[in-house]
């Protein structure tokens, strides 16, 4: 199987981005665009071919391109972002995906960031959170129930979207941050805690060879390898400033 990992160029206007749960520190663009290319260099180095929507500075949070859509099999859901500064960003997002699958779309007034959606095979699990309404969730079960999915809603709590809080990071293994969101939901699988110190931890981004994890979190990077998990850290601290991860600047596409 071959996957297309979609990303989009940082816009320059990057500083202005939405902040929920972190304070507004200088992002030097330079460096995240430098940090961005490592990100895609570590993708294509697990197998992902790579292609990048050109940036665009109307849209400061354009680079978190995981928020605009919702990718499976079958079909690719576009999403209604909760910041309304974010939802001009869907249609460069939605003409490159229609040429992948067919598309359905989050209505208003619903809104739905992809962050909140965690893919567990056949069951989506979604964030209640400031950016996800009930109704972008109730939008996004019947959307998707013809193709066998079933739709679970979660709380979360202290911090931005639920992949902030859990990520998967093997076939059976979850990375998770407690703090924020309880494992109950989760019962039967291997729960991994992120490090004490290393709340942001748990937005890992698992592809059939290995996880992409940032560099800033050694501890919980120490405690996946130990767990014999294959990672492969990038630098993510700039884009870390804007409440970004690595789940957040990819979308992935699944071929053959
Ligand atoms: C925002 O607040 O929308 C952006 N500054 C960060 C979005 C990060 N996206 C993600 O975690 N999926």
């Amino acid at each position: 199987m071959t996957r297309v990992a979609i990303t989009r160029g940082i816009s320059a206007t990057i500083n202005d981005c939405e902040l929920t749960h972190v304070p507004r520190t200088p992002i030097g663009v330079a460096l995240a665009r430098e940090q961005h290319a490592a990100y895609e260099s570590a993708l294509a180095s697990l197998g992902c071919e790579i292609r990048r929507i050109p940036a665009d500075d109307r849209y400061p949070d354009a680079v978190f391109i995981e928020d605009t859509a919702i990718v499976l099999d079958e079909i690719a859901v576009i999403t209604r972002p909760g910041a309304e500064s974010r939802r001009g960003e869907l249609d460069a997002v939605a003409a490159v995906l229609g040429e992948y699958r067919p598309l359905a779309r989050i209505e208003a007034p619903a809104t739905i960031d992809g962050g909140d959606v965690l893919q567990l095979d056949d069951v989506l699990y979604v964030g209640r959170t400031l950016r996800t309404t009930d109704e972008g969730i109730a939008q996004l079960r019947e959307l998707i129930a013809p193709d066998g999915y079933r739709v679970v809603a979660v709380d979360v709590d202290g911090c931005l979207h639920l992949k902030s809080a859990v990520t998967r990071v093997g076939a059976d293994a979850l990375l998770i941050n407690r703090r924020w969101l309880s494992p109950s939901v989760f019962d039967g699988w291997r729960i991994i805690n992120v490090d004490d110190a290393e709340p942001a931890a748990a937005n890992a981004l698992l592809l059939e060879q290995g996880v992409i994890v940032p560099e800033e979190f050694p501890r919980t990077r120490r405690k996946l390898e130990a767990e014999g998990i294959e990672v492969i850290a990038v630098p993510a601290g700039e884009l870390a400033k804007a409440e970004g991860g690595v789940t957040c600047c990819s979308l992935i596409v699944k071929q053959g």
